[in-house]
């Protein structure tokens, strides 16, 4: 599993703080814990508050950088702001992300090329989010089509099937599920998929949280999720993950399965 942290984003209390007091060690100690904890990459977000994203998402990127060169998912609905991102990255940066409007497709498959980026592709368009399956693989097959006219590598495309909370959106859950199942078909070499996993469980009560994320985790991998970006120092859930990928037979079976994943 492609692990993406989530928590350096702005919707969290310390962070925007730390944003706004430019607070360099609470972001890189975030930055640590989370690869501690197991995380490929980092998603980057500067939250819904911020009064100069741009100037925020460099800032971010930049502190982040001086403790680590992992991967980092620039996650912003604002192209300059992902741009400021992209070219303050170390290393192959993932956009996050291009929505199935042409305009948006354009605009950052462009950006894709340019920074050499990998680029997670959500299947919403200007009508939402489809609430069943078959909407979602049409916005994918739109997504899988503008990568390739714009010679990005379908094995550079993560399709986004956009989970909601289970306590607003029950009926999402399983056309999800699909839609990662089917999405395999739509390329050769096939797109990989990704969830936003936390999504799942918002609003839910507390001591819900992680059970529904553990589960919805654990059926998404069964469904042949690739990555997600979730809560990383929740160890029950990272332990879940590399369960769940046991039994799918993507690593070699062992006794002490938990400690040969993470020693590697
Ligand atoms: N897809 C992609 N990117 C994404 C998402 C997605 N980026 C943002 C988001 N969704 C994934 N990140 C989070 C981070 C935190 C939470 C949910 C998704 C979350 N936070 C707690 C809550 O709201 O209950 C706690 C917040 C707090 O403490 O203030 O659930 O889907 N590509």
């Amino acid at each position: 599993m492609f692990i993406i942290g989530e928590r350096i984003n702005g919707m969290f209390k310390d962070v925007a703080e730390a944003i706004k007091k430019k607070d360099k060690s609470v972001i890189q100690e975030l930055a640590k814990k989370q690869i501690s904890c197991g995380a490929s990459a980092l998603d980057v977000n500067v939250g819904p508050s911020s009064d100069d994203p741009k100037e925020a998402m460099g800032w971010l990127v930049k502190t982040i950088t001086e403790v680590t060169d992992i991967p980092l998912a620039i996650d912003t609905t604002k192209a300059d702001v992902m741009e400021t991102g992209l070219a303050s990255c170390k290393s192959k940066p993932i956009i996050n992300s291009v929505n199935a409007n042409q305009d948006k497709m354009n605009t950052l498959f462009g950006l894709a090329k340019k920074y050499n980026a990998s680029v997670i592709g959500l299947t919403i368009d200007k009508s939402g989010i489809p609430k069943d399956a078959d909407g979602r693989l049409e916005l994918a097959i739109k997504i899988v089509t503008s990568a390739m006219e714009h010679g990005i590598s379908t094995s550079d495309l993560y399709i986004d099937a956009v989970i909601l909370p289970v306590n607003v959106a029950q009926v999402h859950g399983k056309e999800v599920l699909r839609t990662i199942r089917e999405s395999k078909m739509l390329a050769d070499p096939a797109p990989k998929t990704i969830l936003g996993l936390s999504n799942v469980s918002q609003g839910a009560p507390q001591q819900n949280k992680g059970l529904i994320n553990r589960t919805f985790l654990a059926m998404a991998i069964g469904a042949g999720l690739d990555a997600a970006i979730m809560d990383v120092s929740d160890k029950e859930l990272v332990d879940a993950a590399i369960t769940a990928e046991l039994l799918m037979e993507k690593q070699l079976y062992c006794d002490s399965f938990l400690d040969a994943y993470r020693k590697k």
